[in-house]
């Protein structure tokens, strides 16, 4: 390949970057909890990597589910409780991790049963306006992590 077209293609991205100034957020290993047919909700977890300026996550959307919401896990007199964030914080150069037992996208109100592989297309809104969609396959997940697995209880 020419060098001097690499060196425009290089400048023309780097004028995109600075125009645009999307969110710059990598997701890594984004899967969605395998749920037996008939339950109302399940969760997705990933982790976001920052490879751009401070943003936040503040939405995520998905047709297979009612609705969508990002929540977290608080200690509650010694009882696991999820609550619904209105954001979730991504610094700079540092990767957030979502988790079971942690962060986690909610996802209330299945529409369909949910198969293990099958990808599941969610989208993300970042504070700055711009989407990001990805496609995270539906895994089981072993939930003995918690000590005695049991689902974590809304409220
Ligand atoms: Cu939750």
């Amino acid at each position: 390949m020419q060098k001097t077209r690499l060196t425009m293609l290089a400048t023309l991205l780097g004028l995109m970057a600075t125009a645009a100034r999307a969110a710059d957020v990598e997701v890594l290993d984004a899967y969605v909890r395998a749920v037996p047919p008939g339950a109302p909700a399940t969760a997705a977890f990933m982790q976001l990597k920052d490879n751009g300026e401070d943003v936040d996550l503040v939405k995520a959307h998905s047709d297979i589910a009612e609705s969508v919401e990002l929540h977290t896990h608080i200690h509650d007199g010694g009882v696991m409780r999820m609550r619904p964030i209105k954001k979730l914080e991504l610094k700079k150069g540092e990767t957030t991790v979502l988790q079971p037992g942690g962060h986690h996208i909610m996802m209330i109100g299945l529409k369909q049963p949910l198969t293990v592989g099958e990808k599941v297309d969610i989208d993300l809104e970042f504070s700055d306006g711009s989407h990001q969609k990805i496609s995270a396959p539906v895994r089981k997940i072993e939930m003995n992590m918690m000590g005695g697995g049991h689902m974590p209880s809304h409220e």
